[in-house]
């Protein structure tokens, strides 16, 4: 007989029986993420032939020009999650304020908080990009509207976290706080099955993942950590940077080693976002047994003051990460 095969769906619904108080709403929210995730793949895939590719004539938040798949994500995600009654707002990379739900849905008790594309700059060159998420559950009263406030959480409140890549094949990863699981999309039956159960980070690697074009920018500690990694560790490292985060992220969390976009001069506080992008990415590190720093603190211990705050980021396995603490903070 075939191996038996679980698909998002099932493997969502399962997981829901295992906790008899669970009410069902969050099953719908992550297979909603996982059938926006299935559209957005398709239009990735077929982002060089048609004219969805190329940039739009908008900038976001950060100044940075929109790619026309960055905006189409954008929007399939709010169209996928709006409707379902269960979430009271969510926030995404690309619009600058949060997103209430239209007055004619009903709202639910949950907060969604996205990166529709992550690595956006990689679209037009054919390399694996991303969508983030994170969802975590309402704070505030629910008679009461929503605020940026609502969506300013520490990333140990979050419920539940992942990432798609859209690689070789298209992955979807995530974690309740139960472990992390990867389900790839066949896409001859358009499903996502489970292919990667209980993902765990090895304890140390061999990568080191890092731009390291800004190294005359850091801090000397930060070069003398790199330069340890590559002259005088027992270990060989090589170094991969693909400059899209989550394709970093998964290739070092199958393997092992250590993502770094560090603050430099240029950048006081980094480059990544702590909400939409750090977090969520934070929070999947611990599942699998990793670790995720901003050099100071616990990325998931940070509350964040603002929804598009970015922070440096330091994080994969345990050994890389204590050892670049031992360097900064020595
Ligand atoms: P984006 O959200 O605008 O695509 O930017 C985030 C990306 C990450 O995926 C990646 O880790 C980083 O920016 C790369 O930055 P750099 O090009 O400075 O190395
Ligand atoms: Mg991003």
């Amino acid at each position: 007989m075939e191996k038996e095969l679980v698909n998002l769906t099932r493997f969502t619904l399962e997981e829901q029986r295992k906790h008899p108080e669970a009410t069902g709403d969050f099953t719908l929210i992550l297979q909603q993420i996982g059938f926006a995730a299935k559209i957005i793949s398709k239009e990735v895939n077929k982002a060089g032939l048609v004219r969805i590719l190329g940039k739009t004539d908008t900038f976001n938040y950060h100044g940075e020009q929109q790619q026309k798949l960055d905006v189409y994500a954008n929007e399939i995600l709010i169209n996928s999650l709006e409707y379902t009654g269960k979430i009271c707002g969510m926030a995404s990379e690309e619009v600058d304020d949060i997103i209430p739900i239209p007055s004619i849905y009903s709202k639910g008790k949950y907060l969604v908080v996205f990166d529709p594309i992550d690595g956006s700059s990689n679209i037009d060159v054919n390399i694996s990009i991303g969508t983030i998420f994170g969802i975590y559950k309402r704070k505030s009263s629910a008679s009461g509207n929503i605020t940026q406030k609502d969506f300013l959480n520490r990333g140990k409140d979050i419920v539940a976290a992942g990432y798609i890549i859209y690689g070789s094949s298209t992955m979807f990863v995530y974690t309740t706080g139960n472990g992390v699981n990867g389900f790839t999309l066949d896409p001859s039956v358009g499903e996502f099955l489970l292919s990667h159960p209980n993902l765990r980070i090895p304890e140390y690697g061999n990568i080191y993942s890092v731009n390291e074009a800004n190294s005359p920018y850091w801090d000397d500690k930060i070069n003398q950590y790199i330069d340890f990694l590559k002259k005088y560790s027992e270990r060989k490292y090589t170094l991969r940077y693909i400059g899209s985060l989550v394709s970093d992220f998964h290739r070092n969390l199958l393997k092992g080693g250590v993502f770094l976009y560090p603050a430099d001069i240029n950048r006081p506080n980094g480059k990544l976002r702590l909400v939409y992008e750090v977090n969520p990415m934070a929070f999947i590190m611990r599942q699998v047994g990793g670790m995720a720093t901003d050099g100071k603190q616990d990325i998931l211990e940070i509350l964040p003051e603002s929804l598009h705050q970015t922070t440096p980021l330091i994080m994969g396995s345990e050994f890389e990460v204590k050892k670049y603490l031992e360097f900064v903070n020595n």
